[in-house]
């Protein structure tokens, strides 16, 4: 399988993180691409397609927000990473905005994605990654996989979070609409819920999110992924949530996949795209499901059974030792 990556992607770094009350090293490391990359084999670098894909899910401002926070957060006389610390949860009204901490605040919607110095370049990057294996799948590569980090499934139009900063898979999906392809699923299988794929196309009835992920109640991130969340207007139907409890392995998993799987084929989509995490994996160190390394092929085989052209994009996973065999075994089965 063609695989992508660029290594500016290596640019984000932040130091620490909040973590139940305290300062923790930051989980979602640099280090997670290095273990991916020796598993995999040769991969292919990102050609730049530029601002305009980012710009067709990211508002304006917000990217205008990204590209100088960690400059302005300098500027401020601030050292370290930038992060905020209040948000504009119970009353939101368009305001000026003049201090990089309300910024900060605006369009973020939790502490645990820092801006570091090469923060845009890597999340940049990312996206190029995901745009340039779509383009070997629109040009006829029956799955191409995008090795992207930081992750893109919790940020939305305007807001980071959830170490994501640019909607990997949302970008590739509005790119591939852009190229001429009508109907996208989008197949999220993460630990964690992809709040932010889901807002952006909520109201879509052209792109499906399909999730099974760790249910919202006990995990983050809490608001977002519980089963009545469906869809609205034009989009109502096309949002699938499955969450799963806490312990869950294969056999509980693979029900949860075979539904998702046939929504997928009643949508008849030209196109999937898997926003695959290896931190379902029983020995993720902040996660709470059971799958082996082993059944990650058994997970893929089932999505290949489909016969969709397929976008493997790369989202969390944090087991860094077990994460390239992980992903290997993913793409064996995808194969
Ligand atoms: C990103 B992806 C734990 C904080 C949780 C956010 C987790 C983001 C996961 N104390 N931080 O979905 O793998
Ligand atoms: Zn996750």
């Amino acid at each position: 399988m063609r695989c992508f990556w660029d290594d500016r992607q290596l640019a984000h770094a932040p130091s620490v993180e909040l973590h139940n009350g305290a300062f923790v090293p930051f989980a979602e490391t640099a280090s997670r691409a290095g273990s991916i990359l020796a598993a995999i084999g040769p991969t292919e670098a990102a050609a730049d397609h530029g601002e305009a894909p980012l710009r067709a899910v990211h508002s304006e401002d917000y990217l205008a927000f990204l590209w100088s926070a960690h400059k302005d957060w300098r500027a401020a006389g601030r050292a370290g990473d930038a992060s905020g610390y209040a948000w504009p949860v119970v009353r939101r009204r368009p305001l000026a905005l003049d201090r990089i901490d309300a910024r900060l605040g605006a369009y973020s919607f939790d502490a645990s994605s820092p801006i570091a110095a090469g923060t845009w370049e890597a999340a940049y990057w990312g996206a190029q990654t995901a745009l340039s294996a779509l383009g070997a799948v629109l040009a006829g590569e029956r799955a191409a996989f995008a090795l992207c980090r930081p992750p893109g499934h919790h940020c939305g139009r305007d807001y980071l979070g959830g170490y994501c900063y640019l909607n990997n898979a949302a970008i590739a999906a509005e790119a591939a609409i852009a190229a001429g392809r009508q109907r996208v699923a989008i197949l999220d299988v993460d630990y964690h819920h992809g709040n932010g794929t889901q807002d952006i196309f909520y109201d879509r009835g052209d792109v499906l999110f399909a999730s099974i992920h760790a249910d919202p109640l006990l995990d983050y991130p809490f608001f977002w992924g519980h089963e009545d969340e469906i869809g609205e207007g034009e989009g109502e139907g096309a949002t699938l949530n499955l969450p799963l409890p806490r312990g869950s392995d294969l056999a509980a998993y693979l029900p949860a996949l075979d539904v998702a799987l046939e929504r997928v084929t009643a949508f008849a989509p030209d196109l999937l795209i898997v926003s695959y995490g290896a931190d379902t994996f029983a020995g993720d160190p902040i996660s709470h499901f059971r799958i082996e390394t082993g059944d990650y092929a058994a997970i893929a085989r089932r999505i290949a059974s489909l016969g969709k052209p397929t976008l493997v994009v790369m989202e969390g996973g944090y087991a860094v030792d077990a994460l390239g065999a992980n992903v290997a075994s993913f793409l064996e089965g995808l194969s």
